[in-house]
């Protein structure tokens, strides 16, 4: 085991999925890993198998979609057994195999490879990914990590050809791994603890910087039914607000970037003493910013001044997290039918218009009724915002899983394909083409393409 200091390659996995797009999706997680590693004198190299913006990329899409989303490289692939029995079309999405393989042979051989996971039925594209490395680096340990592996780690441990399987959250344990795998003692001068001692994620390795993914917290209040964050971050943590403010600085004067995604779960979480004061201080450096919060706002929160400080700041798409307006069956505690109503009131007065506003509703829960779903759509239509259908997935570790385990007509406790989204999982017989396009009828008297999923 030699003390060099090591090279350890990071690498973002490709989708392997019936439909994907870049709704500012960005693997915080690793790139947060890649910095720490980086700030502590070793070498980072990084590989983004869903990178757009590839120099291979002979004909990158032209149609540019507002603030830095877009489509992914998309090429059609058989479909894993499993998934026979669906008539759609199934595709890799991200580079070309070749240009990844081209990649990792201009590389230095590294030391150890770090690959993350996203969703859980995105699995056989960390399966390809890890194939393609072991092809061209057959020795170099491979350490898999991510939200697939926390959720499903059983399932991981069997069908992932990686050495070493990461199950928590990756800042505590990454240097211990490192010096396991390569004798490499790093001097750690960060507390896992305080969030504001870790660098900001290495967006720098990036090809292209369309937009920043923002965390300002870590872990929420609510332990909804259907939602794995309780399990995933048990704990609320957050960054300093000047912490917060530095990083949106930084990356704005040193790359231009003008784009910014909240990646929290509960951004307006005691508002009073941190999203006020955060908004206020950037309102008051008067930067061409936008903010975007596809991960949905709890609606509870928003007051005339939260709207106001949104709007002020230069919050563009807004997306709350409304679920259904069947309040007395609702699934979840975190909201009343007065305050939805008030809330978009607020938003409204502020300043927001229909297409900056976006409710999310989910579709396909264990026992939900066709016509709850279209009352839904319809109330939140003509409270003049759009809704925006949200397809719910059965995730493991979650209190409404179980339920999901007995309803559903697929086998998705051991197979982790059967919860993706779009195959319905929880209705009687999967995805029902009809009643979809029913919901969409309803829903497109507001809704933007972005959503069109
Ligand atoms: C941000 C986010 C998004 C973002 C995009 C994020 C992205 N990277 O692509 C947006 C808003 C686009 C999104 C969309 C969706 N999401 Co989402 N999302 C999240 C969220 C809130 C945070 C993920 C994150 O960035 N965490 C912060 C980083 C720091 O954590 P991390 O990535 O886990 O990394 C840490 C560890 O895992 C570990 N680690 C990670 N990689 C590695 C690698 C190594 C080598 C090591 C050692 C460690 C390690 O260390 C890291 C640092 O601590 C999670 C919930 C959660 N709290 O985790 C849901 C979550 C992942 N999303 C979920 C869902 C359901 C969706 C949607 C389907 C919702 C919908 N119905 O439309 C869509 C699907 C989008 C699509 N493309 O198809 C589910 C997952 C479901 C599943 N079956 O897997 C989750 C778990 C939430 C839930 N409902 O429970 N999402």
């Amino acid at each position: 085991m030699s003390a060099h200091s090591p090279h350890i390659l990071f690498v973002n996995p490709w989708i392997h999925d019936f439909a994907a797009f870049d709704f500012w999706a960005r693997p915080l997680g690793l790139l947060q890993l890649a910095a720490m590693v980086r700030s502590h004198g070793m070498s980072v190299s990084y590989i983004d198998c869903l990178n757009r913006f590839h120099p291979k990329d002979m004909q990158p899409s032209k149609k540019r979609y507002r603030h830095g989303r877009g489509p992914y490289l998309k090429t059609k692939i058989s479909k894993p057994k499993a998934l026979q029995s669906t008539t759609r079309q199934y595709s890799r999405y991200g580079i070309l195999p070749d240009w990844l393989i081209q990649d990792l042979k201009s590389l230095e051989q590294p030391d150890v490879i770090m690959l993350t996971s996203f969703m859980t039925y995105w699995y056989p594209g960390v399966q390809e990914t890890i194939a393609c490395i072991r092809s061209v680096f057959k020795e170099v340990p491979i350490v898999l990590g991510g939200i697939y592996v926390r959720l499903c780690l059983d399932h991981a441990k069997t069908y992932m050809d990686a050495d070493y399987f990461e199950i928590g959250q990756g800042e505590a344990s990454i240097f211990s791994i490192i010096e396991q795998l390569t004798g490499f003692k790093a001097t750690i001068d960060i507390d896992v603890t305080n969030l504001d001692t870790l660098p900001y994620p290495a967006w720098d390795l990036q090809s292209s910087i369309p937009f920043i993914p923002l965390l300002t917290t870590r872990g929420c209040p609510f332990r909804c039914s259907y939602c794995a964050s309780g399990f995933l971050e048990p704990n609320i943590r957050r960054h300093s607000i000047a912490h917060v403010l530095d990083e949106i600085l930084f990356w704005h004067q040193a790359y231009g970037v003008c784009d910014f995604v909240f990646y929290d779960d509960a951004l307006l979480y005691q508002s009073e003493t941190y999203a006020v004061p955060l908004f206020e201080k950037i309102i008051q450096k008067q930067l061409p910013i936008r903010f975007h919060t596809p991960n949905a706002i709890h609606i509870r929160e928003i007051t005339p001044k939260i709207a106001f400080l949104m709007f002020k700041a230069g919050f563009k798409n807004l997306r709350m997290g409304l679920e259904t307006t069947d309040f007395e069956h609702r699934i979840d505690q975190k909201l009343t039918y007065n305050e939805f109503e008030q809330a978009v009131q607020y938003l409204k007065q502020a300043g927001f218009k229909r297409d900056d506003m976006g409710a999310y509703l989910m579709i396909g829960l264990p026992g939900q009724k066709k016509e709850t779903i279209i009352e839904s759509i319809d109330q939140v239509s003509n409270s003049g915002i759009q809704p925006i259908l949200a397809y719910y997935t059965p995730i493991p570790h979650t209190k409404l899983w179980a339920e999901a385990v007995g309803c559903s007509p697929f086998d998705i406790s051991n197979e982790p394909l059967f919860t993706n989204n779009t195959l319905f999982p929880c209705q009687k017989n999967g995805l029902d083409w009809q009643i979809l396009y029913e919901y969409k009828q309803h829903a497109g008297k507001g809704l933007n393409v972005e959503n069109a999923h």
